[in-house]
């Protein structure tokens, strides 16, 4: 039975690491015998705005709604669209209307890869950001008073629903409990932020009744954060509302060496919409062009895919690939933030030979 991915490349360098995370899931579908259907899509993206006024079709639910899941790269080009508009109109659309409440982010030092962090050695490194994915201060409730006059007020309000937050907190404890170490941290701010999060931290204590074997910690963002850059090997399964966790999934990686090679996968855990696979990383206009963008992070998404849709030979066959090539060092293969003077298509193209 063939597999229907909807592939949407977006903005950017989303344009420029698909084709290599492509290039690599083609790979490991012809190895493992994976009968896949890729159907590209031009939508959810700046230049689809510039032509239609609006980052996705009115029919895009139905377009993508069947589709086993979704490939997507990047959004964002705010020299044409502001970045409040590209984001609400595409991915945070999909993230909601497809119901993909868990959105799990691995932060691993992989071998080859400096850490900016002294004496980081791969496996010192090696947890999960769990990302509550459709709520939280992600919320569009809100809004403007006395609009361009002195006494302007803007509001926008935190959402935090029983229902939201205790299916993130079941799918972070149930991770925890699969993993040797058996740990969960929880990141909040209950001393500043005195309503929601308390709260959050009160069903983080509530749910730990279920889980007697997994061992919970909470901190407050602002400490987590110096303990991600000081002890990363504290950490296993942590555990943060939408925003949070947007923040620690960036700085996590960052402590692995680079962005570039972190992967995500926005998750409708009950199976009833698409699941939806991107890097972490976002367009980079910086470096948009110039083809120098690591594909890793796209290249590891399609990886959790394949995971995702029952294919883990697959998946492990991906990532035991793109993590010999970092071993090997090959400097003209790889790109510039991991040490090298290759390319985007250079690392693509040495990772899907790996795979065979
Ligand atoms: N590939 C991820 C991406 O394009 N990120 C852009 C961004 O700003 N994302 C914010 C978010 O993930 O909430």
């Amino acid at each position: 039975m063939t597999q229907r991915i909807a592939v949407i490349p977006g903005d950017g360098i989303g344009k420029e690491v698909m084709p290599e995370g492509l290039r690599a899931l083609e790979a490991a579908a012809a190895r493992f015998g994976i009968d896949l259907t890729l159907e590209h899509f031009d939508f959810a993206c700046c230049d689809y705005y510039a032509e239609h006024g609006q980052m996705l079709p009115d029919d895009w639910f139905e377009q993508l709604k069947d589709v086993d899941a979704i490939f997507y790269g990047a959004v964002g080009w705010p020299d044409t669209v502001p970045d409040h508009i590209s984001l609400w109109g595409s991915l945070l659309q999909f993230r909601r209307r497809f119901d993909q409440y868990v959105n799990l982010r691995p932060c691993k030092l992989l071998p080859g890869i400096k850490s900016p962090l002294a004496d980081r050695k791969p496996g010192d490194i090696d947890f999960y950001v769990v990302r509550e994915n459709t709520e939280g201060e992600y919320s569009s409730v809100g809004g403007k008073m006395f609009e361009g006059t002195d006494r302007e007020v803007v509001i926008q309000e935190t959402v935090m629903s029983r229902h939201g937050v205790d299916r993130v907190l079941k799918f972070a404890y149930e991770l925890a409990q699969s993993r040797p170490r058996k740990k969960l941290t929880s990141a909040t701010k209950s001393n500043g932020i005195a309503i929601t999060m308390p709260w959050w931290d009160e069903r983080v204590k509530a749910m730990g009744a279920n889980y007697p074997d997994v061992a919970v910690d909470q901190f407050h963002i602002d400490i987590l954060t110096a303990n991600f850059v000081m002890h990363p090997d504290w950490f296993d399964v942590v555990v943060a509302s939408n925003l949070f966790g947007d923040i620690l999934s960036d700085l996590g990686p960052a402590c692995t060496g680079t962005i570039g090679v972190a992967p995500s996968a926005n998750i409708n855990p009950d199976g009833s919409f698409p699941s939806l696979f991107e890097p972490v990383h976002g367009s980079a206009p910086d470096i948009a062009g110039k083809g120098i963008a690591n594909p890793i992070g796209q290249i590891w998404s399609a990886a959790m895919m394949l995971d995702h849709l029952g294919q883990p030979e697959a998946a492990q066959a991906i990532v035991d690939a793109f993590e010999a090539v970092l071993a090997e060092g090959d400097k003209s293969v790889l790109t510039p933030d991991v040490g090298g003077n290759g390319s985007t298509e250079t690392l693509g193209r040495a990772i899907a030979k790996r795979i065979g």
